[in-house]
């Protein structure tokens, strides 16, 4: 993990075929921008800026009509992402994943996968990302990539990397929803799936939810990936992302959690997703990302 070889590859995915509002693939840009790479640097790390996974963005007509937006570019996109951080973790390297929509996930988990067997994941969203093809209204595979993740989705999706390789729904915690399609609800209480809703974060504090969710993430896993959604967090404090949504979590309660992923000392991988520049307030949203990847990696106000 990344504590243990100080060792980090950052990896660009400007992708925003799944999601509906254009401007999320300059994410990786305004992250960067923000000094990501210097931060990391004064706490002791080496960094590894692999630049840009390479996206088609020319595209956009094809969309009309199918039921799952943009399918063949995303599937494509996240199988050379898969190879990615398949290909740096088997040279010791820790992949921070800059987004970039949240269709993302499915290649940033594939890949881990290719070398983790049993993968804990904390999913942080207002979201719980967990639609079908047959329970999705929008078509938006930002919006089905959990889903996929734990096997469920697509074919051309669920292939990607093997179909073998996914993630158990006992391993995995949602920790900030509170919006929720229908169909999402049900998938989520057949499969048995814990999530920490902004109810529970309001009654028991960020404190106890995160203990219970690491001890749910590490619990017979051999690693954890942290997949961070920036619409997580309430809009006042990251007002640019493309489905913002509000009572999300404070700007203190995203910090507390990271602290303590970063105490616990078990992440293998970590994703930042859903910046939108376009959307943002002065650059408020990518700094905020990147301050929350400088707690995440162990920088501590004293
Ligand atoms: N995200 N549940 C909605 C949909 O379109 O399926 C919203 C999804 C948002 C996805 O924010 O990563
Ligand atoms: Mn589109
Ligand atoms: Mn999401
Ligand atoms: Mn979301």
């Amino acid at each position: 993990n990344a504590v243990k070889n100080n060792k980090i590859s950052m990896i660009g995915v400007p992708l925003q075929h799944g999601a509906d509002r254009i401007g999320v693939d300059m994410g990786p840009s305004a992250i960067r921008g923000s000094n990501v790479q210097h931060r990391l640097e004064a706490l002791g790390y080496q960094i590894q800026d692999l630049g840009d996974i390479h996206v088609n963005k020319m595209i956009e007509a094809y969309a009309a009509g199918e039921k799952l937006k943009h399918l063949k570019e995303i599937r494509n996109v996240n199988s050379r992402l898969c190879q990615v951080i398949a290909d740096e973790i088997g040279k010791g390297q820790f992949p921070l994943v800059l987004g970039g929509d949240h269709s993302i996930a499915i290649g940033t988990i594939k890949g881990v996968l290719q070398h983790v067997n049993k993968l804990g994941v904390i999913w942080f969203d207002a979201h719980t990302d967990v639609n079908t093809e047959e329970t999705t209204f929008s078509g938006n595979i930002h919006g089905m990539s959990l889903a996929v993740a734990l096997g469920y989705g697509h074919q051309e999706l669920v292939s990607i990397g093997g179909i073998d390789k996914k993630i158990r729904s006992e391993n995995v915690v949602i920790i900030g929803a509170r919006s929720i399609d229908q169909g999402e609800r049900k998938f989520l209480k057949e499969k048995g799936i814990r999530v920490f809703t902004m109810h529970d974060i309001d009654r028991n504090g960020m404190k106890q939810v995160m203990e219970e969710a690491l001890e749910i993430v590490t619990n017979g896993t051999d690693g954890v990936h942290l997949s961070l959604d920036l619409d997580g967090m309430d809009p006042d404090d990251a007002p640019g992302v493309g489905t913002p949504v509000s009572g999300g979590m404070s700007y203190r309660e995203s910090h507390l959690a990271m602290e303590m992923l970063y105490e616990r000392d078990c992440l293998v991988s970590a994703e930042f997703v859903e910046v939108n520049p376009m959307l943002d307030q002065h650059n408020k949203t990518a700094r905020t990302a990147v301050e929350l990847i400088g707690s995440v990696f162990g920088e501590r106000i004293l």
